[in-house]
């Protein structure tokens, strides 16, 4: 079914605009929202440019909304302050919003760096405790729990996907493992919306990748089928490093680079 109207957050972002681009069949209306400049609207948009630190606006444009693709925020580590506004205040108010405006179902933008401290070869499920490996990755976590009562509680649906790495195409080697194509994305974002009951589920975000790390089972009953493969760019990615060290952290750990990233201090 197609709906009337979708908002789609943190459309000025990467995937945002990979939707905006492309998700055009999901619904009559996209309502977009960003704290960024989104440009002009076209014919079937509707354009929002606000803070989702503001409940009061989230509050007006998640009316008259059938279902949302939840993509704002912070999407890297940062202070703090920063996470806690964009992301954590942010998800609240977007949660809460869609309550009092009668808003059933959402679609997360979640991310691996939730348990971005599970080792590769544990081939983790969609079941295992949270192990964040950055603030990022704790909001990430946070939205989770929060998507989980908001369904347990008021019945609000939720397909969380821990987003891998979706790019155009694998930038480095652990990305030949952690990859999502834009297409498989889009694919993930429409059986989150269509598929008949979600409830609460988890899913990672990940095309059919040779080295894929995670267990990926839980997608199964969404309908989710990858049609891409990180393999077809492996030459290429390895002609641009150096073999890594088997034991090095961006190669132990899920998250790679951000297990051992520094942390950002507030001042
Ligand atoms: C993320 O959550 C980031 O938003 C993205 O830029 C990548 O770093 C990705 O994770 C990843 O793990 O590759």
């Amino acid at each position: 079914a197609k709906f009337n109207r979708i908002l789609i957050t943190g459309a000025a972002g990467a995937l945002g605009t990979v939707l905006r681009e492309n998700a055009q069949h999901l619904a009559d209306t996209l309502r977009l929202t960003d704290i960024a400049d989104m440009g002009e609207a076209k014919a079937n948009e509707e354009i929002v440019q606000a803070d989702l630190g503001d409940f009061n606006t989230v509050l007006e444009m998640t009316k008259n909304v059938d279902a949302v693709i939840h993509l704002g925020g912070m999407a890297l580590e940062n202070t703090f302050e920063t996470i806690l506004n964009a992301n954590i205040r942010g998800f609240y108010n977007l949660y809460e919003a869609c309550r009092q405006n009668g808003v059933k179902r959402i679609v997360f933008g979640s991310s691996n760096h939730a348990i971005g401290f599970y080792e590769r070869e544990a081939m983790i499920d969609s079941f295992v405790p949270h192990r964040p490996d950055s603030l990022y990755g704790v909001s990430k976590a946070f939205g989770e729990d929060l998507a989980r009562y908001y369904w347990d509680k008021f019945g609000i649906e939720t397909l969380s996907i821990r987003i891998g790495s979706c790019f155009p195409e694998p930038l480095d080697r652990r990305m030949l493992a952690t990859w999502l194509s834009y297409r498989d994305f889009i694919q993930l974002c429409d059986r989150g919306l269509n598929t008949t009951r979600v409830g609460f589920t988890v899913v990672y975000g990940v095309s059919a990748n040779r080295e894929n790390f995670w267990n990926n089972q839980q997608a199964a009953f969404i309908g989710y089928q990858p049609q891409d493969s990180a393999e077809i760019y492996r030459e290429k990615v390895e002609a641009n490093s150096s073999q890594p060290n088997p034991n090095d952290t961006a190669v132990v750990y899920c998250g790679g680079s951000f297990p051992a990233a520094g942390h950002f201090e507030d001042k």
